[in-house]
């Protein structure tokens, strides 16, 4: 049984006619009960530091949490919203070791059972280590699964002295022994901070990618549209101009907007196939006035919102 650390955030202060994101979840499983959602944070940097980036990433599940808990359920699908919360479960983080393929394989152990009985799993990072951990719920189900990585970089890079870190979790996932990784789309990709030997790992794998400068939101729903079978997405917040995203492991200038990108947020939740997201990468350090923290909890957001409108 993995072991859990409860979140440090404080709940929001409103009136009873006004509840919030953090008044309505819930932190429990019953005993026979399905969670529709489940968030679990998973505060690892290590695997950025491995890379040679800025830690920090480790600080942000909880100021991710610090800013979704205030957020209001969707006043224009109140009731379905509302209910979705309800029937959604903080697990709270998962407690670490630094030790990364042993932290890796402990999220991989915890979501299985989840992905298995069908909640949507939403994991708060961490850096970008996390999506392999991620990956390991899969396998663990003996399940093949398609993977779209929203990212100004593919992070198909090299291992470190035999070691994976932030910038290889999808080299890690597509060469896995498993072959459990069926297809691999990195979107949002800059072309100056994109190795060309990593679009050639790319083409040689048949994994696809598409370039920041060519998104729009047909494009967005082209990509979520090829998809092959059951589907995870990762959300690396150095996707999103550094305007607007200070608070990034490896800031991206030229990245996406927010619009943008919270269509894609959006689309994750609205699309049957996608089953989970992390959302990773998010760095408190270097934050201005919560605007990352912020943007990863909105993000968080549309994907609930996208979820409540799947059922409809
Ligand atoms: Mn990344």
């Amino acid at each position: 049984m993995s072991t859990f650390t409860t979140p440090d955030v404080i709940l929001p202060t409103t009136g009873g006619d006004d509840p919030r994101i953090g008044h309505l979840l819930g932190t429990h499983l019953t005993e026979g009960e399905v969670p529709r959602a489940v968030l679990i944070g998973f505060p690892s940097d290590e695997g950025v530091h491995r890379n040679g980036g800025r830690v920090g990433a480790a600080g942000a599940p909880d100021e991710i949490r610090r800013m979704l808990f205030r957020l209001t359920p969707d006043p224009e699908r109140y009731e379905e919203s509302v209910d979705l919360l309800e029937h959604t479960l903080d697990l709270g983080n998962l407690a670490l070791s630094d030790d990364v393929e042993r932290d890796q394989a402990l999220l991989g152990e915890t979501l299985a059972p989840l992905l298995a009985a069908g909640s949507f799993v939403i994991v708060l990072g961490g850096g970008h280590e996390t999506s392999y951990g991620h990956f390991q719920g899969y396998v663990g189900q003996g399940a093949r699964v398609a993977i779209l990585n929203w990212d100004s970089h593919p992070d198909v890079r090299d291992l470190e002295q035999g070691l994976g870190h932030a910038g290889s979790a999808f080299r890690q996932a597509m060469l896995d022994p498993s072959g459990a990784c069926r297809q691999f789309v990195a979107a949002g990709l800059l072309p100056h901070v994109v190795a060309r030997s990593h679009l050639e790992f790319l083409a040689a794998h048949g994994a696809r990618f598409v370039w920041q400068r060519d998104l729009s939101h047909a494009r967005i729903d082209e990509i979520y549209g090829s998809l092959e079978g059951p589907s995870f997405v990762s959300f690396d917040l150095d996707a999103v101009d550094q305007s607007v995203a200070p608070g990034a492991s490896s800031p991206a200038v030229g990245g996406i907007s927010s619009e943008l990108w919270l269509h894609a947020a959006y689309r994750a939740g609205r699309t049957r196939a996608i089953q989970s997201c992390d959302v990773v990468e998010m760095n408190p350090v270097y934050d201005r006035d919560n605007a990352a923290a912020r943007l990863a909890a909105v993000t968080v957001w549309n994907v609930l919102r996208g979820l409540v409108e799947r059922d409809l």
